[in-house]
């Protein structure tokens, strides 16, 4: 699906809920050389400046229901779809960097938009498939799924999110903490997933397989990955919002980019959640770095 030479688009989103700017993780792996890394993997690297989303930071966006900053959500989520399928159209692989996995909303939007039959692997120790009527927080970032797949209540400010998504089309890789509500919505719609305990079970290598011949039985159609960092183990990726123990290793999490690589077929890839303002100096290198690496497993270095 990509021309030759391999290009890369990286779109900084320095966005958390409710405030835009407050979350620095796409600044620091910037900042941290990943645009050089990716560079000396031979891609050409696309970089214009991190997202602003300034301006609709002032709007006025009471909570709807118990949904909290909607309409500032619906827009950035919207402005960020706009840019991955520009990329994706111009056969540009874009690295989504956040920030809150609300983001996916827009990158899987956007992916969509340029390819219609592409497929999900969310990698997460959360399935963030809770609807208007299933979340218990209200914080968007536990949600995106439901609205790629157009579950639950039709909230107006988000009219623009297309259920795109088909439920047999998304896989996801290191479930650890569902909501029950979550579980419910999972089971109705035969969602496949791979929690803690396969992984354990299996073992990674093969739990990627079962999740390839799941939503990509023939091993044709395109890839977008989303991997949330919390599916890391906190001892590996400290510096998230909402950490998890008993997560995937270091080698598991690049395991799973190393073999989305492999099959020649991605197309977009998110990493997401890594969030520096919640912990100490070397918590915050820590996970930078891993997050840097993990970049990098998913746009092809090797081991050898
Ligand atoms: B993340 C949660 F209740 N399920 O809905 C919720 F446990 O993007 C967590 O995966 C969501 O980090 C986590 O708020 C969202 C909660
Ligand atoms: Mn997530
Ligand atoms: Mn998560
Ligand atoms: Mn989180």
């Amino acid at each position: 699906f990509l021309p030759s030479p391999l290009t890369v688009a990286i779109v900084g989103c320095p966005f958390r809920c409710p405030r835009v700017g407050v979350d620095q993780g796409p600044i620091h792996m910037v900042e941290a050389g990943l645009i050089k890394q990716l560079a000396e993997l031979g891609w050409t690297v696309k970089f214009d400046g991190h997202h602003q989303f300034e301006e609709v930071n002032a709007i006025d966006d009471p909570p709807i229901g118990i949904l909290k900053n909607p309409r500032l959500v619906s827009r950035v989520t919207q402005a960020v779809a706009e840019a991955v399928g520009g990329h994706a159209k111009k056969g540009e692989l874009p690295v989504t960097l956040g920030g809150d996995h609300s983001l996916a909303m827009g990158t899987i939007s956007g992916t969509l938009d340029a390819h219609p039959e592409a497929c999900v692997i969310w990698i997460d120790a959360h399935a963030d498939i809770n609807t208007a009527e299933s979340t218990d927080s209200g914080n968007i970032h536990g949600m995106p799924v439901s609205f790629l797949l157009g579950l639950g209540s039709k909230i107006p400010e988000f009219s623009w999110v297309k259920p795109a998504l088909k439920p047999e089309r998304i896989v996801y890789i290191g479930l650890r903490d569902v909501d029950a509500g979550e579980k419910r919505i999972l089971k109705e719609n035969n969602i496949k997933a791979f929690s803690m305990h396969e992984v354990d079970k299996y073992g990674i290598g093969k739990v990627v397989e079962m999740a390839l011949d799941h939503v990509n039985p023939d091993r044709k159609l395109p890839i977008h990955l989303s991997f949330d960092v919390d599916a890391l183990d906190p001892s590996v990726a400290p510096s998230t919002g909402t950490p998890v123990r008993g997560g995937l290793t270091f080698r598991e999490g690049h395991y799973i980019c190393e073999a989305i690589w492999e099959t020649g077929l991605l197309v977009a890839l998110d990493l997401m959640e890594v969030n520096p303002s919640l912990a100490d100096p070397e918590s915050v290198k820590q996970t930078v770095t891993v997050g840097c690496s993990l970049v990098r497993s998913a746009l092809g270095e090797t081991l050898l």
